[in-house]
């Protein structure tokens, strides 16, 4: 049995926690790819809500075995804290399996990571704070710390020696912070070593073999498509791979095991943090939006920015993806409009384009030709057919897919479990 892999279409929060925890009772494994506690997924199971950041949102299925795959990167301290504070809940971690050649955050990233922030000023990111950017840089300048290392304190001193040498000079020089000594951190993180040991596995063997052996693996994404290193808004992106591809890198699965790719989308548009986001509506049509939907960050708490649905986004998410089908959310925020608004092209400088411009400088004039659709007035939180829906929210569903260049398979119309109508 294949591989299938779970990818945002947009920039991040399209409801992935929701869509992997449906998806759990089906599948054997659940495997974070990339990101690291920069992610924020809510899942809400009854009158409980769950907000995971570094934990599969598989692992709220009891029959799943969540994976924290290669391509992550993970703060110990956060991690278990999280396991503690499900297992405070009635909710086993146990079966968590862990690769010991993740990349570790350590306290100079977290640093790092708020200060060239500061000194960005206008110009920054809208990072989440949380240490991802300068942890994946360590990595590519094959400067890391990982999993593994937590087992060897003298290799994890002289790797923290090496690193705190520069970052130091950083820290301290440029930015007129204090020193990070060495000796407290290898024992705070060797500490952390010990409690992670039972859960450290070589991830990309045990899930290899599980596929071999015919069960199904679902490679869960966090952020989203437009926030990719390679594909996104650079430089307002996540230093990850979010996309379809990052999943094969991430978890050590080869891409002919993959058969289908699942691409969670809003039915508007949200962004957190910097860059540019055509179809955002700074109004109180924006407000509305973000009240109804409720579109604040799990992570750091920030308002997120709200717009109409962006068909040539989902257009080129399609594409870089090659997405099979969608998993449609949040339609249920959209009941009460008169007409919605889908911007189907953008004008650029005074001329029409129907895909993603090549320059992100075009992509930062990039104005939203809009349709309007016709809206519906009543409540569908609780329709349990497509075809209970309102005629016009069939309608936008349909149009939606037509734009997006690839067939919608699930429609969510509320945050609970329950509140998902399937289209065969
Ligand atoms: P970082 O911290 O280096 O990954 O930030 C770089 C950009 O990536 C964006 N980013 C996100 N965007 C949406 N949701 C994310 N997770 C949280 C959530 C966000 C929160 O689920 O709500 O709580 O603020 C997420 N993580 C990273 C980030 O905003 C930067 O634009
Ligand atoms: P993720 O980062 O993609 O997992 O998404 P987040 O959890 O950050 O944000 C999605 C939010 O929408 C969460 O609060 C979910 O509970 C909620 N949600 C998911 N699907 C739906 C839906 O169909 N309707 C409504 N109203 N809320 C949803
Ligand atoms: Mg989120």
């Amino acid at each position: 049995m294949p591989a299938i892999v779970l990818v945002g279409a947009q920039w991040g929060d399209e409801g992935k926690g929701k869509a992997t925890d449906l998806l759990g009772g089906d599948v054997d494994y659940v495997v974070r790819y990339q990101g690291g506690n920069n992610a924020g997924h809510t899942v809400v199971i009854g009158d409980q809500s769950y907000a995971l950041h570094l934990l599969p949102s598989g692992v709220l299925s009891p029959d799943v075995v969540p994976v924290i795959g290669n391509g992550v990167v993970i703060d110990p301290a956060v991690l278990l804290h999280e396991i503690d504070g499900l297992r405070d809940r009635g909710v086993s971690c146990e079966r968590l399996l862990i690769s010991a050649n993740a990349h570790l955050i350590m306290p100079h990233h977290r640093a790092l990571d708020k200060v060239t922030e500061r000194y960005l000023g206008k110009a920054r990111i809208g990072t989440t704070g949380r240490g991802i950017g300068p942890t994946y840089a360590d990595k590519i300048n094959r400067m890391g710390v990982r999993v593994q290392d937590l087992f060897d304190p003298n290799i994890l001193t002289q790797k923290l020696d090496l690193a705190l040498r520069e970052k130091n000079q950083v820290l301290t020089k440029v930015y007129n912070r204090r020193r990070i000594e060495t000796g407290p951190i290898v024992q705070e993180y060797v500490e952390y070593g010990e409690r992670l040991k039972p859960f450290v596995a070589d991830t990309t063997l045990v899930l290899n073999e599980a596929l071999d052996d015919g069960k199904v693996v679902l490679l869960e994404g966090a952020q989203g498509t437009l926030l990719d290193l390679d594909h996104g808004t650079y430089p307002f992106v996540t230093s990850s791979s979010p996309t379809a591809g990052g999943a094969c890198a991430g978890s050590g699965i080869g891409p002919t095991k993959i058969s289908r790719v699942i691409g969670i989308i809003k039915a508007y548009t949200t962004r957190v943090g910097s860059g540019p986001f055509p179809t955002e509506l700074l109004d109180e049509q924006g407000e509305y939006l973000r009240t109804t939907g409720g579109e604040y960050g799990v992570t750091t708490g920030r308002d997120r920015r709200c717009g109409w649905f962006d068909a040539v986004i989902a257009r080129y998410a399609t594409r870089v993806n090659g997405i099979t089908d969608y998993f449609l959310t949040k339609l249920d925020v959209l009941s009460g409009l008169d007409r919605v608004p889908v911007c189907v092209a953008y004008e650029i400088d005074g001329v029409r384009a129907d895909e993603l411009p090549t320059t992100q400088t075009e992509f930062h004039h990039a104005k939203p030709v809009l349709e309007y659709l016709d809206g519906w007035r009543e409540d569908i939180s609780g329709t349990e057919k497509f075809e209970d829906l309102p005629k016009n929210a069939q309608a936008y569903v349909r149009a939606l897919e037509e734009m997006s260049g690839c067939r919608i398979s699930a429609i969510g119309v509320g945050p609970g479990r329950d509140q998902t109508l399937s289209l065969r």
